[in-house]
Formats: C-alpha cells, sequence, structure tokens
C-alpha cells in the first residue's frame, strides 16, 4: 500500500437503506461513522484485519449495519471518507449499464437527443463479404460493437441479451425505467427494447442452412478511430457449433419474453432457434471455430459446444414443451453442467435459470428436483470464495484473468439465484459485496463503471471514448478490471511481476487486458444491479 492511498474502500456509488452497509477498512485503528450533523452513529472498536491474499492487503471488514438515508462521514486512523446512503441508491448506475449498451449501437447514428455528446454518425452499413466466397455481399447491420473493438460475435452476444432478458423477468421493477433511446415510449421496456437491437442482428448471422456465422468482423481490429471512420471490409466469418447453439438458446428464450409485445417477431425468433438445433442434431460432432488464416480479431474459443446446446434445450423445452427437448436438456445435463458459470466460454448457468425460476417444477425430476440440489451445492463455492477474501470478494486470487469481473458477477448472480431458492441471507450478503467490488469497494479503490462514484475508470479500451476527443468516456460501461496473467509486456513491464493479482489493473487506453470493457461484461452486471435495485425498493 502506497503512502496515498485511502484507508477505506467502499461502494463509491452509495448504500442502499435497508441493506447492510460494509465498508473495507486498511487499518485496526477504530473506526467511527458520523451522521451529517456530526453525531456519532456507529463506534467500532477496530478489528483484526485479515490478510487478503489476492491483494497483499490487511482487510478489516467494517459492518456497519443498515443505516437511514443521509450523508455519513467514515473515520479512523486520523483520515474521513465520505460515504453516502439512499433509497434507491442503485437506480441511475443500473440503468446507465443498460444505456452502455445503447452506446454500442452499430449501424445507425446516434443522435444527440440521445447520446448527447457522445452522437456520431452511422458506422459499419457497408456489404460484408462471406469468408468463404468474398464475392458474395450481404447487407447485414446492427447489433452492438462487442467491446473496446468492433467486432460483432454472436455467442458473446447471444449470453449479452440472455443475461438481460433475465434480469427483466426476474427483477422487471429494478430495471425497466425509460432510458431515452430511440425506442422510448413505444409501450415496451427499454430494457427490452435495447436488447432486440442485438436479437434483430443475431437474426441476420443465420446461414441458410440454419448454421450461424460466428462473428461479422474485419482481419484485423481496427486503430483508435470512431466507428463511422472504419471503412474497411467486414467479413461474415465461417460459422461454428457454439455460436448456432447459443443464438438458438437466446433466440428460443427471447421468442418467450417478445411474445406479448410483438407475435410475429416471437415467431421468427423460434423458427430461427428450430432451424438451428435441426443444424445442431445433423452436426452431433464439435468442430471448435478457429480464427480463419490471416484473421486477427477477437477469436472466442471454446473446447465444449456442450453446456451451449444444454441451455438451447432447456429454452427449446420452455418455449414448445415438447418432450424431445427436455430430453435432450436431462442427456446434455447428466454429462455434466457447471452451473454457476454465466460467461460466454460457459453458459451452463443460463440452463440453470431457464429450469429453475422458468420451468420449475415443469422441468421434471431431474431437471428441476436434482438440478437445484446441484445448483445450490456449486453455489456454496462462491460463498466460499467470497469469505476466504479481505474484501469479501468471490474470486480465488488465481483466478484474476482476462476480463476478471465476469466471473466475479457471474458468481454474484448465483449467489443471488441462491438466495431466491433458499431466503439465505448469508448469500444475499456475499453477493452484495461483488456489487460492492464493481463499485469500489476493491483493493484498487475503484469504481469499474465509467461515469459513476468517486474515482472511476477515465481511459477503458474503448476506440470511440479514446478516439472522440472528449475528456470522459463513454458512461455506463463496467471495465474488465485486474488481470494477473499479463499477456500484454507493456502491462508486465508497468505493473512489475510482483504485483499481486487484485491490483494487476491499468487505467490506460493501451491496457485491453485489464481495461477494456465488453457488453457481456455489462449485462451480468445489470442483472446483480436490477436484483439489488429491486429489493431496495422497499
Ligand atoms: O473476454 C475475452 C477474454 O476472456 C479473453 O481472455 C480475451 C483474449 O482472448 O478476449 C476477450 O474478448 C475480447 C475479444 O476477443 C475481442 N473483443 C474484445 C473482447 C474483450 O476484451
Ligand atoms: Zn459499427
Amino acid at each position: 500500500m502506497t503512502q496515498q492511498e485511502s484507508l477505506f474502500r467502499i461502494n463509491q456509488e452509495g448504500y442502499a437503506t435497508g441493506l447492510p452497509v460494509t465498508a473495507a477498512v486498511l487499518t485496526g485503528e477504530p473506526v467511527i461513522l458520523k451522521n451529517a450533523d456530526g453525531e456519532v452513529v456507529r463506534r467500532l472498536d477496530g478489528g483484526r484485519p485479515l490478510p487478503d491474499p489476492a491483494s497483499g492487503d490487511e482487510v478489516y471488514l467494517a459492518d456497519l449495519g443498515a443505516l437511514e438515508a443521509g450523508e455519513y462521514t467514515l473515520e479512523a486512523a486520523g483520515e474521513k471518507r465520505k460515504l453516502a446512503v439512499r433509497a434507491r441508491a442503485w437506480d441511475a448506475v443500473t440503468n446507465a449499464l443498460i444505456k452502455g449498451l445503447y452506446y454500442q449501437r452499430c449501424g445507425c447514428e446516434l443522435l444527440p437527443e440521445h447520446a448527447g455528446v457522445y452522437a456520431h454518425p452511422a458506422c459499419h452499413t457497408a456489404l460484408a463479404a462471406v469468408w468463404e466466397d468474398p464475392s458474395t455481399m450481404r447487407k447485414v447491420t446492427g447489433g452492438w460493437h462487442d467491446a473496446g473493438d468492433y467486432g460483432k460475435y454472436v455467442g458473446p452476444g447471444a449470453v449479452t441479451a440472455g443475461h438481460l432478458m433475465y434480469a427483466w423477468k426476474l427483477f422487471g421493477p429494478g430495471c425497466s425505467a425509460e432510458l431515452n433511446i430511440p425506442e422510448s415510449g413505444n409501450g415496451v421496456p427499454d430494457i427490452l427494447n435495447e436488447t432486440r437491437y442485438e436479437l434483430e442482428w443475431i437474426l441476420e448471422m443465420q446461414r441458410p442452412d440454419g448454421m450461424f456465422h460466428h462473428k461479422l468482423t474485419k482481419k484485423h481490429f481496427a486503430g483508435f478511430i470512431m466507428p463511422q471512420d472504419d471503412l474497411e471490409t467486414e467479413y461474415l466469418m465461417p460459422g461454428s457449433h457454439c455460436a448456432t447453439a447459443a443464438a438458438c438458446a437466446c433466440l428460443a428464450l427471447a421468442s418467450r419474453v417478445y411474445r406479448p409485445f410483438d407475435e410475429a417477431f416471437a415467431g421468427r425468433m423460434l423458427f430461427s432457434a428450430r432451424q438451428a438445433w435441426e443444424w445442431l442434431e445433423e452436426h452431433p460432432d464439435f468442430v471448435p471455430f478457429q480464427n480463419p488464416e490471416g484473421v486477427r480479431t477477437g477469436w472466442y474459443g471454446d473446447r465444449s459446444d456442450a453446456d451451449e446446446r444444454f441451455w438451447a434445450a432447456c429454452e427449446l423445452y420452455a418455449a414448445t414443451r415438447e418432450d424431445g427437448f427436455r430430453e435432450a436438456a436431462e442427456k446434455l445435463y447428466r454429462a455434466g453442467q457447471h452451473l454457476t458459470a454465466f460467461g460466454w466460454a460457459d453458459v451452463g448457468g443460463m440452463g440453470a435459470l431457464c429450469c429453475l425460476f422458468d420451468l420449475k417444477e415443469e422441468a421434471g425430476e431431474v431437471l428441476y428436483t436434482r438440478l437445484r440440489e446441484d445448483f445450490l451445492r456449486q453455489s456454496e463455492e462462491a460463498l466460499r470464495m467470497s469469505r476466504e477474501s479481505g474484501y469479501g470478494t468471490a474470486l480465488a486470487q488465481d483466478r484474476y484473468i482476462w476480463g476478471s469481473i465476469l466471473p466475479i458477477m457471474s458468481h454474484a448472480m448465483a449467489m443471488i439465484m441462491n438466495t431466491m431458492i433458499t431466503g439465505r441471507q448469508d448469500m444475499r450478503d456475499a453477493a452484495l459485496m461483488q456489487w460492492n467490488y464493481a463499485l469500489g469497494l476493491n483493493a484498487l479503490d475503484i469504481c469499474f463503471v465509467t461515469g459513476f462514484g468517486q474515482k472511476s475508470v477515465m481511459h477503458p479500451h474503448h476506440r470511440p471514448s479514446g478516439a472522440d476527443g472528449i475528456e470522459a468516456p463513454v458512461p455506463g460501461l463496467i471495465s474488465g478490471g485486474p488481470n494477473r496473467s499479463f499477456p500484454y509486456p507493456t502491462t508486465r513491464e508497468k505493473l512489475g511481476e510482483n504485483t499481486p493479482p487484485a491490483r494487476c489493473f491499468l487505467d490506460e487506453t493501451i491496457s485491453a487486458d485489464t481495461n477494456e470493457i465488453a457488453i457481456y461484461w455489462n449485462s451480468p452486471a445489470v442483472f446483480t444491479g436490477a436484483y439489488f435495485n429491486m429489493i431496495s425498493m422497499g
């Protein structure tokens, strides 16, 4: 710890009334909490700070209990730090995380009335070439830019849309605000309007035989230019098993979600999902996607499609109630699924969401009763990791990988699901610690969401934020966070070999390996934020 660092780590966006307020204190000295009138409302003797293996810090987690709305000051060892408690404390940041996806829209103009200073002309509107036969050009526009780059990838997009749709289904009141996007006011909640922008693009990515192209990207990543200036040809890259199965799952889910709003759209999506499933049935042997020779954009390679198929079978069963899909899901489940994984590579948890909260008893003995026991057991692991961390972060010290925010938010999702089933407060409180982590209660004392908190990420690896000439980054985007695997030599050099995992982070544009943003990092944060937003509404 350097001299300038604060002794406190807090949720910099504030805390919600009715939920526990926890602060991390990097000293064993007594801690005092004063209200706006200077009265002492909490006096903690100071504890024995516990070692946090991931950061090397000694941390005392101060449990301040539930507090009334107001401005407070924490004091310890002569240092003060302001902390706020409010009703609906996380409404703004949750809405911004959804709106963050609007700023990722490709193929349309972002108008000043919706995007403010971040407005820009339409991008990537030219015809795309089919990789295997570049003389064939197709018009495929729309979707969200994946991350800091301008690529669009089917699997990651499908998972992102899945997180958003489940957030809406389960925690609607926590994520249904108007977001000032072009569709606002059309009678559909904006979270679904925004998700539809991606779904329409995913539909376009299907080939006539039912398979889905893996991605729509150029051969190389663009430089740090605005999207409308990125004019090189984009390619519909070869198809993949994982993209096909993930799109199948997401579209089957979407067919149920959108049916009350638009029957025809729902029908199109279910038709497409069925075509995808047929293709998968006809191509049972998994072939991993490889970047074609000369292509350097995102790989999103995967070792198996069994988890994507599992999610797809669950969603198709939920959408159609045809026994064949349930049987397929059972078989895939029996082969072993990681039920607390919600990322682009492993989507077993998405199937669990479908079985546990949509199908429920109708899923039957295997996919409900047995799966629930299995899920409850697997989610204990997240709680255990949270307890072993000084900061309460549910991530083992050797798991600070590229996009560490994803496993951390995934563990929050799993613990939220556990709480929904069991009503356990320890699970809920540990999940809340992950949300606190994202918003500043971490070794780095940084709020990972752009535009929020007291000290937030200012230089994400995000092309528009780097190229628009505006000092503040595009708001509502979450950084991938610390990464101990040092894929970039410059990151390794700047941080030094001995930097502890949870501190391997550079708030610098160049550091894609620690400070990129991605749509599928925003979306599990939306799920988590929507839940806590909803339960703190009273
Ligand atoms: O999120 C991906 C991460 O798990 C990988 O370790 C990393 C390196 O392969 O790639 C990440 O995904 C990037 C993708 O390949 C291209 N668009 C930006 C993504 C976020 O960094
Ligand atoms: Zn674009």
